[in-house]
């Protein structure tokens, strides 16, 4: 049976958009996105399906559904129940729900914030976004150097969070060189089977 197409509202160079893509390439889940910058967020239509204005918003099954990490876990309960990317067992599903805190707190106030303040889309100084970005990198190096993924043996909705605003990291002036261990889990999400890449940034001016 043919699926339904989803269409994904949200914008090509934002990491929380990006995870989304990830989840739904991996799950081979046909979807459209549907470009949201600043102005159509802004509008009364977007504001029906999401009223705090935030990208991304997934219509999928007939619902909008708003906040990143909160359409991860929805994907994998709907479309891939029981498998490795949100497990059920107590501690496995703890550790996946602390990185996935990780990616809406240290993950977006640092690296995600310092990107978005060296792209222009966000004012402000860089440097406390940036402190947060190599304390939690310092943490990660640490986590995954023993470790092939960030909450289980396999990959899981956390470390598809992560990847979105690590990989892009050095956009935001945050250099990835001194973590081999980071750098080589990036990869590990890399190659795993359908992956997109989200595209570079365009020079800043
Ligand atoms: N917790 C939200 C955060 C999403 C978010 O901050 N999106 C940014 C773009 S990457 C946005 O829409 N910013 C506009 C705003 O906050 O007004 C999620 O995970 O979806």
């Amino acid at each position: 049976m043919e699926q339904a197409e989803c269409i994904l509202h949200g914008t090509a160079l934002s990491g929380h958009t990006h995870r989304v893509e990830l989840l739904l390439a991996m799950l081979e889940r046909p979807y459209r996105r549907v470009p949201a910058p600043a102005e159509v967020r802004a509008s009364a239509a977007f504001r029906r399906l999401n009223p705090l204005g935030q990208i991304p918003v997934l219509e999928v099954d007939g619902l909008a559904l708003a906040d990143s990490n909160a359409i991860l876990v929805y994907l994998v309960r709907r479309y891939a129940p029981g498998s490795h990317w949100l497990p059920d067992e107590p501690l496995a599903a703890a550790q996946v729900q602390r990185w996935l805190s990780i990616a809406a707190g240290e993950l977006m106030y640092g690296p995600a914030i310092a990107r978005m303040i060296a792209l222009g889309s966000k004012q402000g100084d860089p440097a406390p976004a940036r402190a947060i970005a190599q304390h939690l990198l310092a943490f990660m190096e640490q986590h995954l150097t023993d470790r092939p993924y960030l909450a289980t043996a396999q990959p899981t909705i956390a470390d598809l969070a992560c990847y979105s605003y690590i990989a892009p990291a050095p956009e935001g002036g945050i250099a990835l060189e001194p973590y081999p261990a980071v750098r080589a889990w990036l990869r590990r999400i890399e190659a795993l089977p359908h992956f997109v890449a989200m595209p570079p940034a365009p020079p800043s001016r």
